[in-house]
């Protein structure tokens, strides 16, 4: 794949930019870099426009068989309420397969096999008045147990996956009558997705160091620099100018 040029062996880079769900206003951005020789993933996540105050569920979503996560659109919105919720956008994101929690060593063992879920202690950040998220957290998962294995499994290959984040009040005036999280109730629904994005390799060079400063690591510990400078030598050729 070419995402892999320019990251030394063993190292892929992926981002996504997220998009608002159900009007929510929350935009941001996700940078990732999987080891996947030490089975480590640094997750990046900066976004504005959550609602301060409760916390705001993130997961990596995707499917068992590694079919192409989407965002979901309003033809997902399948009661007709005018939101898609958290089960209706299930049919395009997939099922859970981590948790972006604060406390990644517990996440790393969550939903990893059959009726082995540590939910209730997945503690997920909150936002301050600004509602701006700055997260970065590091899982690393053990090949020696069974079920960070089997998460470490599921998320790869990661651009087949989505970055969800949910959390978002809703009026007594919306989806009256109709099932999921937005049933007339009002109150903040945990669950409700705010943003989504689809993750995708990352592969310009340009795009690498982006990446690589986003994830505020040391370039000459992860980037490939031969890859880059023939890339460099490339564009020359192609172009006549000198331009990463
Ligand atoms: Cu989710």
């Amino acid at each position: 794949m070419a995402h892999d040029t320019y990251v030394q062996d063993g190292k892929l880079l992926y981002s996504t930019d997220l998009n608002a769900l159900n009007n929510s206003g929350v935009d941001g951005r996700v940078v990732m870099l999987l080891d996947q020789d030490t089975q480590t993933l640094t997750v990046d996540i900066q976004t504005s426009g959550l609602e301060p105050g409760p916390m705001h569920i993130q997961h990596i979503h995707g499917f068992a068989d590694d079919s192409d996560a989407k965002s979901p659109t309003i033809a997902q919105d399948t009661d007709g309420d005018g939101f898609v919720e958290l089960a209706e956008g299930l049919a395009t994101y997939g099922p859970i397969q981590l948790n972006l929690t604060l406390n990644p060593d517990n996440a790393v063992h969550d939903h990893g096999t059959e009726g082995h879920d540590h939910t209730d202690e997945a503690v997920f950040p909150t936002v301050g008045e600004d509602g701006k998220l700055s997260y970065r957290e590091v899982f690393t998962f053990a090949a020696d147990d069974p079920n960070a294995q089997a998460i470490f499994d599921g998320i790869t290959p990661l651009e087949a996956k989505e970055i969800v984040i949910h959390g978002m009040t809703t009026s007594a005036n919306q989806g009256v009558g109709t099932e999921g999280e937005v049933d007339g109730t009002a109150g903040f629904k945990l669950v409700l997705p705010v943003a989504s994005g689809e993750l995708e390799g990352i592969a310009p060079a340009a795009d690498v160091l982006q990446a690589i400063g986003d994830l505020d690591l040391n370039p000459n510990e992860v980037v490939d620099w031969n890859a880059i400078a023939a890339e460099v030598t490339a564009n020359f050729e192609a172009t006549g100018q000198w331009f990463i």
